[in-house]
Order: C-alpha cells, then structure tokens, then sequence
C-alpha cells in the first residue's frame, strides 16, 4: 500500500484542521442520516488528535459509541480527468466516510490507512460535505478486542485487557489525492549486497492500464546522483559502491517508478530505500551482517490533551530523547503507529519492532485486572472471529510497512495466552501469514510473564524471542535479590531450550518523579534506577540477549483501576517527557554500548 505523494502525475492536499464534531450519545447519527446536512453542533475539533481529554466533560471522554466529524472540502479545479481519492491515515477503531450523502468507505481496525476512490461523487472545481463517524468500541471481534457491557440503566461501558487508555478519534491526518487513471498501485523491495555491490529487488503493479504501457524504475542515491536503471515491472537495481543503511546510519535511496505509453508519462511515484540485511542466526540476531544489540524502549502514541494524535513536534522531540539517551531502537507497543513515525526511524537510522494491535488476547488476565479469569481460546473468546481481524491485522501491517529500512522484526502480538490449549492452533496459521507475507524479516510474539518456557507453547513458531519480565515489580516487589536470580534462571531456560535471540521488550517499574528512598523502596526513583541495573547485570551474563527495551519510555494514560494512579508511570521521562534519574543511567550504558553486546568493537563491513 504506498502512502499518497505529490509526484509529477499526482497532487495532495491536506485535510487537517477543524471540523464540526458530535457526540452521538444517543447512537441515532446513522438512522437520522447526519451525514446528510450540516451537524447540528458548536463543538469544533482539531484533526489530528484524540477527542477525549480535549472536552472538560466526563460524559465525552466516557463516551462509548460514534463520534461525527464534518467539514467542507473543495476538489482543486485543476483536477478534471483525473482520479480523486480520500484517505484517512486512521479512525480509531472504526471508520465510515461520507461524501455528501454517499458512504464511500467503511474501515475496522483504528491504526490502519485506508482510501476510496471518490471520483464519481465529486466535481473539480466543487466543495463536498465530507462527513465521518468513527466508533470506538472494541468488542470480541476487534484487534485488540474488548466488551461491551450495558448498564440497567442503559449507558454503555468499554472494558479491554490492556492498561493504555482507549483514546478514540482521527488520530492521523486526512488527505484528498489525484492520481492519473493509470498509476503505479503498489511497490515491494526487497534489498541486499555482496561485498560493495548493493542489489534492489522490486515488484511493481499498476492498476488502470491496457498492459500495452511500460514499467521504468531509475535509484538516485541521496546527493541525487541516478545509480541504477531497469525496465519493466519486476527487476533488479544493482548499485556499485553501496552505501548501506545502518543503524545510527540512515542511508536512503530513491527508487522511481514510472509509468509511460510510448514517451508519454503516464505515473510517477518515488519511494525511499534503504540497503540493508536482516537475519537471525543461531543466538545472534543481524543487521548487515553484524550482530546487533537492540537499546531503547517500548513507547506510546500518547501525549498531553492531544492522546493517541500524531503531532510532528511531539515526534521529532521523542525522537531526540531516544537520541540523547542513547536508545537504538524501540517497538511500536502496542500497535502500529503513524507512517510518519516509521519515516522518520527509516531517516535516522532508528531500528523498529513492528507490531499489530494484538494485545489483550489473554482472557486468564481478567483475574489480575479484578474481574474473574477465563479461558481464553473459546468462542465468544479470542476465537475464528479475532482469527479474522487479526488475519487482517498482519495483512495491513505488512502492506503498509514492508518498505521501511528500519523495521526489522514483526510483532504479531503483544501477551497473548501462549500456554493454553489452543494457542497454537491459533498462531501457527499466523505467524505463517506473516513470512508468507514477508519472507525476509524475522516473525516474533511478545511472551507474557505466566508463559515461561516450561509452560508455553509457542516459542518453536518464531524466529526471536521476545520477553515482557516484572521480577521486583509485579512478582518479588521490592527483593531485587531474589528478582535477579530468578530472571538469570530463567533466561538461561530459554536459551537452552531454543537456542534462539531473547530480546527483553519490557520490564521496569512504576515510578512517581520526586519520590526518593535510600532502602531501594518500589515506587522510589531509587528503585527504578537499581531494578533496571539489576537487569542489565543479568543480560551482559547471558548469551543469548540480544537487546534490551524498557517499558516504557514515558509515563503514559491508562483506564481506571486501582493498580494505576493517573496512568502508567514505568516511564523513564514524565509524560511530559521530563528525564527520571533513570534516565541518566541508561544514557551512560547505551552510549557505552553503541549497539553492541557489552560493548565489544563490532567489524563493519561496509563503512
Ligand atoms: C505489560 C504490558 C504493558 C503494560 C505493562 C505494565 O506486560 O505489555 O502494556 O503497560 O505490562 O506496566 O503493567
């Protein structure tokens, strides 16, 4: 799936700002056809953002149901031939679009792209009434999925097995596009080299066409020297001289596709590549062929007032703290995020775990969360219905995510059950979509802390292992003793059993900013600090680590509940991104490991 450009044959325009916006408490939007005239509102809301902490009013934030969005959108003049389309970049968690009085498209799933071809319904030249509903209920059904209860007294209410908070909206921006009638509808590269030589593999189709039209693709490297030429749809660019992308070391080429009928051009669309290897290999995992050592976090999209919304500043200021704190990598927990967010890794040589909004699906939670334990692989459960989400889930990621230098692993779910009857014949069809897909990047799973290796079921289906571990927090709080000798032991269970890279996505402790205690006290800074050095003193002894993410790179919003005080707060900055002391302590380890197992110089093969 290619994200719309500006290119010689297309324009874009952006559809970001404030549109009219309405709750539709009493859920009779669709039946009244709110769509059908302007909505009967004062409220205004800001595109991109979350709605609920925007309104001081609880009956909105609560709101559980649809949400309406509207604004007019004028078609460029200039536009008359051309094919006109929409996009949004994502409606958490379900979407329907209007133009005028016609539906022109519908999409579950609330961190995915989706477009339709508008063409028929609009006049170059004339404004529309572009309306959107957008649903935030998670039901049995949705990834991640969720229940619905309703109250004697008839209000809806949302339960789910994750802590983040289930901010609701359009989330991303929203575009109108024009595209030619023949255009380049989708392109997969696939990148190597031997020695100096770089090798681009790319598969281009076009939609529209006769078949009597021709394929060219040309690489310019970054100073926008052409490198490579090739014809027809599916080829090989070779590139004398490559400059690799590295970690820490972006390195993007521009592959242009174009589209002719006899010297007429037909499309044109440029996409970003980046020249490297991924490879798992024996207990090592490889980036061009070198083993890497991943540092960083698992994050959030989850700011201040504007919740899950994309803001550009938001995201370049997270990034130059994982700069500054020396973090190479992190994980997109626990769901896509924003194509802009994977750009700017792929610009800045920032190292990805990619993964699908598969999270909750672990019914035995509902224990720890105060209700009653289930079984979790049963209908009504995680079942042939979250099969099929989730199927599509993987389908989307990969389409939308495939070209992204810096995506080196697929997370294709956050804690499942892994260990009771029926995970595996759940995942196995799974993780064989995922290669099918994608047969060059490592497929993983993030194993929950009940499934260690004597237990779960799973491990053999996957390339890597990835482990989210609370020793001193939620298990042996507060004896860090016991904690790290528990951890090594089982580590070196994992590394026994499967021979394969362990990469711990998650551990750390809720911390308040400003608490201190000299006795190592939960909750302290103090404590944060030594548990996470306890944890690191078990990894330089274990081979088989390859990395290290802590949760979580900020404090972030969750639902309500007595385990939770305004939010998570296992991050190592506030949430408004004000450094905890562990902070500091990470930035001196990571600096010093510059990607590398306990800092060993590391041989680069393609300086
Ligand atoms: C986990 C989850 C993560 C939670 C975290 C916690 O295992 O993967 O989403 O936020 O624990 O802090 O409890």
């Amino acid at each position: 799936m290619l994200k719309p450009q500006a290119s010689e044959s297309r324009e874009l325009v952006n559809l970001d700002g404030l549109y009219r916006f309405k709750v539709d408490f009493d859920r009779t939007g669709h039946r009244d056809g709110w769509f059908k005239a302007p909505l009967d509102t004062a409220l205004e809301m800001g595109v991109p953002a979350s709605y609920n902490d925007v309104f001081p009013d609880k009956a909105i934030r609560d709101h559980v149901g649809y949400v309406w969005y509207q604004r007019e959108v004028r078609v460029p003049r200039g536009w008359a031939g051309e094919r006109i389309h929409l996009r949004l970049d994502s409606a958490t968690h379900e979407g329907m679009v209007w133009v005028d009085d016609v539906l022109v498209a519908q999409h579950t799933g609330g961190y995915m792209p989706f477009s339709a071809d508008i063409t028929d319904h609009v006049t170059p030249g004339r404004a529309f009434r572009l309306t959107i509903s957008v649903n935030n209920e998670l039901t049995q059904a949705t990834i991640p999925p969720g229940t619905i209860t309703v109250t004697a007294d008839g209000r809806r209410q949302q339960s789910y097995l994750h802590d983040f908070y289930n901010y609701a909206g359009l989330h991303r921006s929203v575009w109108l596009y024009s595209t030619p009638a023949v255009t380049v509808d989708d392109i997969t590269v696939v990148t190597g080299f031997e020695g100096p030589t770089g090798t681009v593999d790319y598969a281009i189709t076009t939609a529209g066409g006769s078949g009597s039209e021709t394929v060219t693709v040309s690489l310019h490297d970054a100073d926008g020297v052409e490198v490579a030429t090739a014809d027809g749809a599916t080829g090989a660019l070779v590139i004398n001289d490559v400059v690799l992308w590295q970690p820490g070391a972006a390195y993007l080429y521009s592959l242009t596709a174009e589209i002719r009928n006899g010297t007429n051009l037909l499309d044109s669309y440029t996409l970003p590549v980046g020249v490297r290897t991924v490879e798992v290999r024996g207990k090592e995992f490889l980036i061009n062929g070198e083993p890497f050592y991943f540092t960083g976090f698992g994050m959030h999209e989850d700011h201040v007032a504007i919740g899950k919304g994309h803001s550009n500043a938001q995201m370049v200021n997270d990034f130059q703290l994982l700069d500054w704190v020396g973090a190479n990598s992190f994980r997109t927990s626990h769901y896509p995020y924003a194509e802009e967010v994977m750009e700017f890794a792929d610009r800045h040589g920032i190292v990805v775990i990619d993964e699908t909004a598969a999270v909750g699906l672990h019914l035995g939670f509902g224990a720890v969360f105060g209700g009653i334990a289930k079984k979790t692989y049963e209908d009504g459960g995680v079942d042939a219905k979250t099969a099929a989400s989730h199927r599509q889930a993987i389908e989307e990621l990969v389409a939308r995510d495939k070209n992204h230098p810096s995506v080196v692993i697929w997370s294709i779910a956050n804690e499942p059950n892994g260990s009771e009857e029926g995970a595996r014949e759940y995942f196995e069809p799974l993780a064989q979509l995922t290669r099918e897909l994608d047969p060059t990047r490592p497929v993983g799973y993030v194993n929950v802390m009940f499934d260690t290796p004597d237990k779960e079921l799973l491990g053999d289906l996957f390339d890597v292992i990835m482990l989210n571990r609370y020793y001193g927090w939620y298990l042996n709080n507060g004896d860090l003793e016991t904690a790290e000798q528990v951890l090594e032991k089982e580590l070196r269970e994992w590394e026994a059993k499967y021979g394969k890279p362990i990469i711990m996505t998650e551990y750390g402790p809720d911390t308040m900013p400003g608490f201190h205690s000299i006795y190592e006290q939960p909750w302290s800074e103090e404590y944060q600090a030594a548990f996470l050095a306890m944890y690191h003193r078990v990894f330089d002894r274990v081979d088989a680590m390859v990395g290290e993410q802590v949760w979580n790179f900020a404090d972030f919003q969750t639902s309500n509940g007595i385990m939770r005080v305004d939010g998570n707060k296992k991050g190592v900055f506030t949430r408004d991104r004000r450094p905890k002391p562990a902070a500091f302590a990470l930035r001196q380890r990571w600096t010093a490991l510059a990607g590398t197992k306990n800092g060993s110089t590391k041989t680069v093969s393609n300086p």
